[in-house]
């Protein structure tokens, strides 16, 4: 019997419409396996190779857990606000939720196709307003406890659209419409608090199962530093004393401080420059700010921290300002520079710079020719005959070139006593700065939640009664902006004009509406029961069901996100209303699928433009969905970017029919029990198989299933049902249609009756043999090794063993007979 890959996988598919598999069963006191994907946004593109990556590497360990007897909840859904629907209604006239709701139909078509064990009743749209409708609700607990904020905040602005613009519609500083130079043009805004959790979020992580990278991801884009803010003085243009207070985290240094550099848009640049260098310095500063809009791409939505990471790459470069500045260390004057590398909104905006210790002020300080005086003993950087060091040190070690510090160890010891000395006459106080900034929350665009506020003449800002929830999205004429920087649904005084929910007077909504962020916040905890009526979850769910076991999704969301989410759940923690504060206990990324492209000769991301995107569709309709699967998983470790080959589906096309041809050959299974190299062998694929799934390389366990089946198929092995059953069950995983018929044919049962196999370690265990180890043919030693092992496996141990009779010659030759001897030929000599 041939296997028909189309036939066989549409039957299966419409089986499991109709018979759900992994069904999530009510809280119980089965132990619960929560598996969660990053739910995609339904664009007109539709599922590519990305999301299988991801999909079927959460369902090959969802599937393991459902046969281990887990209660499953493995739910899909789509994060549906966003531009692309809304550009669309723009262009096209489509209504978003339109455009929304026939994406999401193909997206649904297409998942089921993937054949992962997904529970469709738990499906969550993010635009229905029965989910949105809490999206507002929590909103709302936020604003109502002090974590919402109204504040004029910069966008993106072009004055010839007259619209704000979101980040991906600027290119090149320009409007991807028109191509005019965008500006900044600050608008009333709402923003989150997340600042105020930074300390929570930072200490969450230590307790999380996820890797490195991810963690310290989240670590520098939260960029907690411990240093000092030290106040500097100078005089200005008329003569009065003015404070310059600078931000440090080294202290320690202060005696190495070679000029002083302020943000070109700092507001005290003006008072400070003299006369003589005004021009230059005014010219230096338009030039940053051009530079600076040109730099705007990564705002809004990127915390601020962003930009002082991409300032390292930049060339140093400063102006002067005639000024100098006093040190209140050793009281020497040193010049002060207008500098585009320091930050106006960082620390204090002004930095004292020490290029001995620091690589940007040591590049500043040898293009200016400034000192570079050496203050911490370390490093490989010799002194020249003036004093300055060669190469920057930003290590610690002992003070030097610092007065009555000198001898201390500068990263403890010296750097309290230097804070001490200062803060003893107010200049100095220890201070905390983190690179994470508030969240700004609002977006000037229709297809978004509405936020449900109120404005009041009489009660100021009111949130919308929970009984009044939720505020829905109306139908406009006009998607465009208001040119006024307002959102859309400004323009809609039907919707606008409404009554104080508090003084029953005329009022008006906040026209405002939620980032694409707001929906995937929080949707993981509204999946256990997304019909809930009464509330967003029930406690019960929230105990049982919460936090997330496995979370699964690419590494583009690797920061903002997790990082959105986890506030989120920290925040709704803190209120009371769920149990956990930490929403995904493992995390696993997965890396990206790259292919050569044709058009670059280079193997890269797929991307239409590159003209190398592979579309499931067309090899689901080739190979099957199984294939893609197992295909997807062979192509390596499931964390690293992997190169797409179209040969690597024919190899495992024809390993899956082999692999049907082995198991429904007749003959393979017999009611007896199978003879015990059979078993050994089985019991030893299963040991093999699990250990690697354990460690996160179904790759290999793939390898090993291949293994095992060119040896079952050599020794013609002889299985009994409940062998087969330990084989079916784990090649399910990766291809269970092809599985489900083999369990109705072969086991004569359905693959959910099957039981995740455990192995016999006795059975399990490698035999091993001894081998003689000769030298010129004459027994020396013996070796105990592995039965089977390879050559490189054996030589290297054998010849230790026997290094005394080797030592007295050279090896001409090794003769290597696997699993018998080992024979070194030498010449004496
Ligand atoms: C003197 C010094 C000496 C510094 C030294 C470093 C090494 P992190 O760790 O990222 O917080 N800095 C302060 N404010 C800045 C701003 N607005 N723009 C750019 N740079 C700024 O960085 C803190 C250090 O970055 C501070 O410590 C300051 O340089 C600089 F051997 O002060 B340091
Ligand atoms: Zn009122």
């Amino acid at each position: 019997m041939r296997y028909d890959v189309q036939a066989i996988e549409k039957k299966w598919q419409a089986y499991w419409e109709k018979h759900p598999q992994a069904l999530a069963a009510e809280p119980n006191s089965r132990k619960k396996f929560y598996c969660l994907d990053m739910f995609p946004y339904p664009s007109g593109a539709g599922l590519h190779i990305g999301h299988w990556r991801s999909y079927v590497l959460s369902d090959i360990y969802t599937r393991v857990k459902w046969l281990e007897g887990y209660n499953i909840l493995h739910p899909m859904g789509y994060d549906a606000f966003g531009l692309p629907a809304e550009n669309a209604a723009i262009k096209e006239g489509i209504h978003p939720r339109v455009s929304t709701e026939r994406n999401i139909a193909n997206f649904r078509r297409q998942l089921h196709e993937v054949g992962a064990l997904f529970d469709w009743s738990k499906e969550i749209n993010t635009t229905d307003p029965d989910y949105y409708k809490w999206t507002q609700w929590i909103f709302i607990q936020m604003f109502k406890a002090g974590l919402a904020y109204e504040a004029n905040l910069p966008i993106n602005w072009c004055p010839s659209c007259l619209t704000g613009l979101a980040n991906e519609e600027v290119v090149n500083g320009g409007c991807e419409r028109c191509g005019t130079q965008v500006e900044q043009k600050n608008i009333r805004q709402w923003a989150l608090k997340i600042t105020s959790y930074a300390d929570k979020l930072l200490e969450g992580l230590d307790r999380l199962d996820w890797s490195d990278k991810v963690k310290t991801m989240q670590k520098n884009w939260i960029g907690k530093s411990e240093g000092a803010r030290i106040t500097f003085s100078a005089l200005d243009r008329a003569g009065n004393k003015v404070e310059l207070p600078i931000f440090t985290t080294r202290p320690d240094t202060i005696f190495g401080v070679s000029y002083v550099a302020i943000a070109p848009d700092h507001e005290l640049v003006d008072r400070l420059v003299t006369a003589e260098r005004r021009d230059a310095v005014t010219e230096y500063c338009t030039q940053a700010r051009v530079e600076a809009e040109r730099q705007l791409e990564i705002q809004k939505d990127a915390p601020r921290g962003a930009n002082l990471r991409s300032v390292e790459e930049k060339e140093k470069t400063g102006v002067f300002t005639g000024t100098y500045v006093t040190n209140p260390a050793n009281h020497e004057k040193v010049p002060l520079y207008v500098a585009d590398y320091v930050l106006k909104d960082y620390g204090t905006g002004i930095v004292m710079a020490v290029p001995a210790h620091d690589e940007r002020d040591f590049a500043f300080a040898v293009r200016y020719d400034l000192p570079r005086l050496k203050v911490v003993l370390g490093g490989e950087g010799g002194v020249d005959s003036n004093g300055n060091l060669s190469q920057p040190y930003t290590g610690t070690g002992l003070l030097v070139n610092s007065g009555a510090f000198d001898g201390l160890d500068a990263q403890t010891t010296g750097k309290a006593a230097i804070i001490d000395a200062l803060a003893k006459k107010g200049l100095a106080e220890p201070v905390t700065t983190y690179k994470l900034r508030d969240w700004i929350f609002s977006r000037q665009r229709y297809w978004g939640e509405p936020i449900p506020l109120i404005h009041c003449a009489q009660c100021g800002i009111v949130p919308v009664p929970d009984n009044q929830l939720p505020v829905t999205l109306p139908d406009v004429e006009r998607y465009e902006p208001t040119g006024t920087g307002e959102s859309p649904l400004a323009g809609i005084p039907d919707w606008v004009n409404t009554t104080c929910p508090t003084c029953g007077g005329a009022a008006k909504r906040e026209t405002n509406t939620m980032p694409q962020w707001a929906g995937s916040c929080w949707y993981f905890l509204r999946y256990p029961n997304p019909h809930l009526k009464e509330s967003a979850w029930s406690k019960e769910d929230m105990a049982y069901w919460l936090p997330v076991d496995l979370y699964v999704g690419g590494i583009e969301h690797a920061i903002l996100h997790l990082l959105y989410a986890r506030f989120y759940v920290k925040v709704l923690f803190d209120l009371g209303h769920i149990p956990f504060d930490e929403p995904f206990t493992r995390l696993y990324n997965q890396g990206m699928v790259l292919k050569y492209s044709e058009k670059s000769g280079l193997v890269e991301k797929m991307s239409k433009s590159k003209g190398n995107v592979v579309n499931p569709d067309d090899i689901t309709k080739e190979y099957g969905s199984d294939i893609l699967r197992m295909y997807i998983m062979f192509m390596g470790p499931p964390d690293l970017d992997c190169e797409w080959q179209n040969s690597g589906l024919d190899g495992i096309k024809r390993f899956t029919n082999r692999f049907w041809d082995c198991m429904t050959a007749e003959n393979r299974i017999a009611t007896r029990d199978a003879d015990l190299a059979v078993q050994k062998r089985v019991h030893k694929f299963v040991r093999d198989f699990t250990t690697r799934m354990d460690s996160f390389k179904p790759n290999t366990a793939i390898a090993s299933m291949m293994e095992l089946l060119n040896d079952l198929i050599a020794s013609n092995a002889v299985l009994s049902r409940d062998l087969a059953e330990m084989i079916i069950a784990p090649f399910s995983i990766f291809a269970p249609h092809m599985a489900s018929e083999l369990a109705e044919v072969v086991l004569k049962s359905e693959l959910s009756a099957c039981t995740w196999p455990t192995y016999d370690p006795a059975l399990a265990a490698d035999d091993e043999v001894t081998y003689a180890i000769q030298i010129n043919g004459k027994t020396r030693g013996t070796l105990v090794a592995r039965k089977g092992a390879a050559q490189d496996d054996v030589v290297p141990e054998a010849n230790t063993i026997v290094a005394k009779w080797l030592a007295s010659g050279t090896i001409i030759k090794v003769v290597f007979v696997q699993d018998r001897m080992v024979n070194f030929v030498i010449k004496p000599v």
